[in-house]
């Protein structure tokens, strides 16, 4: 029985002139741009999490929406995936993502959680078969528990370890088992309060372990998909390990993991980390590690990971851009990993919060899109580099100071320097928004 979203008919694409609130602007599913229909460039997934799971608490007050599937039994767990597939199909959502958490009651022991979760997905399958969603990507929750407040992998206690271990097996089980594209792994607890507790060698070296670990497992149980590390900079601990894509790529070269995973990059995790959304996807892409993205939008004065459903065309662009550029995405997607504010109450608010922000990301691809095809940009930025298609230019890459020091006096080199242009390209680039 599902009643929540009662009245709610399916969101359709009625183009930019529409004053309907819950119409698509730009996002056309089957329109074609660079050759993909646009549902297949976006792959937009809904996180289980913040819109099914997330009472409305903050630090200072506690649950703010009333939803008829809150509950800790299995009764309430299947309502909810109910009602939950009632918006995917709302607004045609291709993928959902979950925790383990977020969608099986917590039992008693670990065996009856694993139960418990194990008889949620035969659930979600039964819907799936129905349904066009499929998972874009499964994970553990290894941080809400208090057994967890000292790290997951990285635990002092061996016991912890044990538990990740047995919960992550269970989580990638579930994964493979609905067809999931990727498996996440967030370490929300994986850093420290503080260094007087802390032995920091032992936890980086149980972090490799533990990941080589779920890569193992992945390829013995032949799940096909991607395993994605998420870097976030802090919060919940004061220093996480995985602070942002840099970080995670020399953990994951420390470790030889480095052809086995890839990054599942945030927005309001790459402002934490101060820097910017397309900078990390940009960075990924070129180490070879850029996977998936969880879009939402960070505030940029609370210092905090506020989660917002994106709504800033402009910035969204340029992350598509990045995105397009790198060839877009193969098993990874567009998770809105963005809750509704705590006063946004009503059934029609978590439809909206989706629609503008599937309309964003449609608008920003498309402009990304334009900007990729008309080609100035990457013209200019080939232009800039020229020098260095020259062979004696890649020559000097192959010999030594001396001799560079040598064709330096011999041929009188006395470099010129040239504008960067960033103003033009600035302006070049709010052509297409
Ligand atoms: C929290 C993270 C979390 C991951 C999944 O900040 O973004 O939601 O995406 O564990
Ligand atoms: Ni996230
Ligand atoms: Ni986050």
């Amino acid at each position: 029985m599902t009643t929540y979203f009662e009245g709610i008919a399916p969101v359709r694409y009625e183009g930019p002139e529409t004053t309907s609130e819950l119409a698509f602007r730009h996002y056309d599913p089957d329109r074609v741009v660079l050759g993909k229909r646009l549902e297949d460039h976006l792959r937009f997934a809904i996180a289980y999490w913040h819109s099914f799971a997330w009472p409305g608490n903050d630090p200072f007050g506690g649950q703010t929406f009333e939803r008829p599937w809150f509950g800790d039994d299995m009764a309430a767990a299947k309502r909810k995936a109910d009602e939950a597939f009632a918006l995917f199909e709302i607004v045609g959502a291709p993928f959902f993502c979950f925790h383990d958490a977020d969608v099986r009651p917590e039992g008693a022991t670990f065996a009856q959680s694993r139960r418990n979760l194990e008889e949620m997905v035969d659930y979600f399958a039964a819907k799936m078969e129905r349904s066009k969603t499929k998972l874009l990507w499964g994970t553990a929750n290894l941080f809400s528990h208090r057994r967890f407040m000292a790290g997951a992998a990285t635990n002092p206690d061996p016991d912890v370890f044990a538990y990740a271990a047995a919960t992550v097996k269970a989580c990638l089980d579930a994964t493979h088992k609905l067809g999931g594209q990727n498996y996440v792994l967030w370490g929300g607890r994986e850093g420290y309060e503080t260094l007087l507790n802390t032995d920091l060698s032992r936890e980086a070296e149980q972090a490799g372990r533990f990941l080589a670990m779920v890569v193992e497992y992945k390829h013995r149980i032949g799940f096909s998909g991607t395993i994605l590390i998420e870097p976030k900079p802090q919060e919940p601990t004061k220093h996480q390990y995985d602070f942002d894509v840099a970080t995670v790529y020399g953990f994951l070269r420390r470790f030889g993991l480095e052809n086995e995973v890839k990054v599942n990059i945030e927005q309001g995790h790459a402002i934490l980390a101060g820097h910017s959304f397309e900078h990390e996807i940009a960075l990924a892409a070129s180490l070879g590690i850029f996977g998936s993205i969880d879009m939402n939008r960070n505030d940029y004065q609370s210092g905090w990971d506020t989660d917002q459903f994106p709504n800033n065309h402009p910035e969204v662009m340029l992350a598509y851009y990045e995105i397009l550029r790198a060839g877009g995405f193969s098993t990874g997607g567009t998770n809105f990993d963005a809750k509704l504010r705590r006063q946004s109450l009503d059934p029609v608010d978590l439809v909206a919060a989706h629609v503008g922000g599937m309309d964003a990301c449609a608008r920003g691809l498309l402009c990304a899109a334009a900007l990729l095809e008309d080609g100035s940009l990457e013209r200019a930025r080939a232009e800039r580099y020229a020098g260095w298609d020259r062979p004696q230019a890649q020559a000097m890459l192959r010999s030594d100071l001396a001799a560079i020091a040598a064709r330096v006096e011999s041929e009188g080199i006395e470099p010129q320097p040239r504008s960067g242009r960033q103003e033009r390209l600035e302006n070049l680039v709010n052509r297409f928004v």
